[in-house]
């Protein structure tokens, strides 16, 4: 039988050097239940952040979008709690809006809509089920202004070049007049950052060890976790916090029907959290090719939703 994308993703990660997996696969059942635990984590500053902006920030937002109608189109939209506040500020400033969720879990957006029934009445939402590489294509010839959103930090967790890349597909997908809401972690004093991937309730480790859990059940693999550390980085130069397990011992695991050897310390790469400065923003605006680029950050100037005009 052939191999699942997630059995060929793991056993090829495995086998590369340096080994590394992808924090696409952290997402099970536990896995998002403990990065729900990580958004509530004291060091763990930036849910608050995006929401402070949302709050504080969106009426300022608001009066940059010149149309009447909008459909706001939200990638990897979640439960869309924080969105609401961001809907509410567009309805409050006399727009009528049309939301469109994107998610790859059906479940998710079920959620999605009945909270917007309940928060919002009255508002159309058109959940689109599925990876949004595809869906995206469903909304392209749509001719109501759009503004694409894409919140959370997400787009810190695209390695090196691929960041751009995404901006500039998610660029093909807005026509003149449209704009890109894009959420975004930046840097800053770097212990504020490291503690962030390094709480001291140990929940991001748990979040880490979780996916050796998932491979364990879904690949008949026999990872010991308690062999395994989490040990996360962040370089000030690149802004890249780079996330790890690291093999506390010379030890061998089968995954799959294939055994792979760790030597003692040797690290999985996990995930990368880029975060990035105004002036990188600007950069990537150019870069993409959008008109203008527009930055709302909160008090602390930790967090920035940025406007990309095209
Ligand atoms: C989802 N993503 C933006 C989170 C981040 O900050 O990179 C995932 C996460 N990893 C560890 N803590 C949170």
């Amino acid at each position: 039988m052939k191999p699942t994308a997630f059995e060929k993703d793991v056993v090829d990660g495995l086998n590369a050097s340096p080994k590394k997996l992808f924090s696409k696969y952290f997402y099970d059942d536990k896995g998002s239940a403990l990065f729900q635990q990580i958004m509530q984590l004291p060091e763990y500053y930036l849910p608050a952040c995006e929401t402070e902006i949302l709050t504080e920030k969106s009426s300022r937002l608001i009066d940059k979008l010149p149309r009447k109608n909008y459909e706001v189109v939200e990638l990897g939209a979640g439960d869309g709690t924080k969105t609401a506040l961001f809907l509410e500020s567009l309805i409050r400033g006399g727009k009528t809006v049309r939301y469109l969720p994107l998610d790859i879990s059906p479940d998710i957006l079920e959620f999605n809509r009945d909270y917007m029934r309940k928060r919002i009445p009255g508002l159309p939402v058109e959940p689109i089920p599925g990876d949004y590489f595809h869906t995206l294509e469903t909304i392209k010839t749509r001719k109501t202004p759009k503004i694409i959103l894409f919140l959370g930090s997400n787009i810190g967790n695209f390695e090196g070049k691929k960041a751009l890349e995404f901006i500039t597909f998610v660029k093909k997908y807005l026509n003149e007049g449209d704009h890109f809401l894009l959420g975004v972690d930046l840097k800053k004093n770097p212990r504020t950052i490291l503690a962030a991937y390094d709480d001291a309730a140990g929940i991001t480790k748990k979040f880490n060890l979780n996916l050796l859990e998932r491979i364990n059940r879904e690949l008949a693999a026999n990872f010991i976790l308690a062999n395994f550390d989490h040990y996360a980085s962040y370089n000030p130069v690149s802004g890249a916090t780079n996330s790890y397990l690291i093999s506390k011992k010379a030890q061998q695991v089968l995954v799959a029907g294939n055994l792979v050897y760790f030597r003692a310390f040797e690290p999985i790469h996990m995930e990368v959290s880029q975060k990035y400065s105004l002036d990188d923003l600007e950069t990537i605006r150019e870069q993409a090719g959008f008109h203008s680029v527009q930055h709302f950050t909160d008090s602390r100037s930790y967090f920035s939703i940025s406007l990309f005009q095209t």
